[in-house]
């Protein structure tokens, strides 16, 4: 790849009910998967306020605090653009979940994630956003942006 684009992805989360808020994308890249909240770090804003501001755009909710837990590279077949996104948790902030142009939110329970209706690396990674530890990971997508061709995933003590 010759350059990245920047994404944010901030993952709700109720530790004490063991959910998370995901929403089904109605729009744009991902339509029809349900994900967490973000999109792209605009100019003049930090990862983190990038992250805060799709959060309040796409759910009402306005974060209160976050934990960076992960950072993956998506990559794609034929394609000089990869995607640097950048992970947060957050489990405090104010409002409650409304249905916005972009998304659609829900809660499940850990248990009961549709992994199915998700992006093939999410049922990768996402274990260690409920194992709270940190990881970095590459995932290589055919042209199709469907298909996994190659990936790494690593627990790793910083980010
Ligand atoms: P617009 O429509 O331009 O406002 P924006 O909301 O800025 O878009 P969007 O929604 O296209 O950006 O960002 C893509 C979102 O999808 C980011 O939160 C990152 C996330 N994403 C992309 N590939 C992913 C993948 N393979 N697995 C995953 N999330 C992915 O879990
Ligand atoms: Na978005
Ligand atoms: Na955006």
């Amino acid at each position: 790849i010759t350059s990245k684009k920047l994404l944010t992805l901030i993952l709700v989360l109720n530790e004490n009910e063991q959910k998370i808020l995901l929403g089904m994308k109605k729009r744009g890249f991902g339509v029809g998967l349900y994900n967490g909240f973000g999109g792209k770090v605009e100019p003049g804003e930090t990862i983190e306020e990038g992250a805060r501001r799709e959060l309040l755009e796409e759910s009402e909710l306005e974060a209160v605090e976050m934990e960076k837990i992960g950072n993956n590279l998506f990559t794609f077949e034929n394609d000089p653009v990869g995607l640097d996104v950048h992970i947060y948790t957050t489990t405090r902030y104010l409002g409650e979940p409304h249905e916005t142009e972009e998304m659609n939110p829900q809660w499940f329970s850990y248990a009961d994630i549709p992994f199915h209706q998700m992006w093939p690396d999410d049922r990768l990674w996402f274990p260690y956003v409920f194992n709270k530890t940190k990881f970095t990971g590459h995932f290589h997508f055919a042209q199709d942006q469907k298909t996994i061709i190659s990936q790494e995933l690593i627990a790793v003590q910083h980010l």
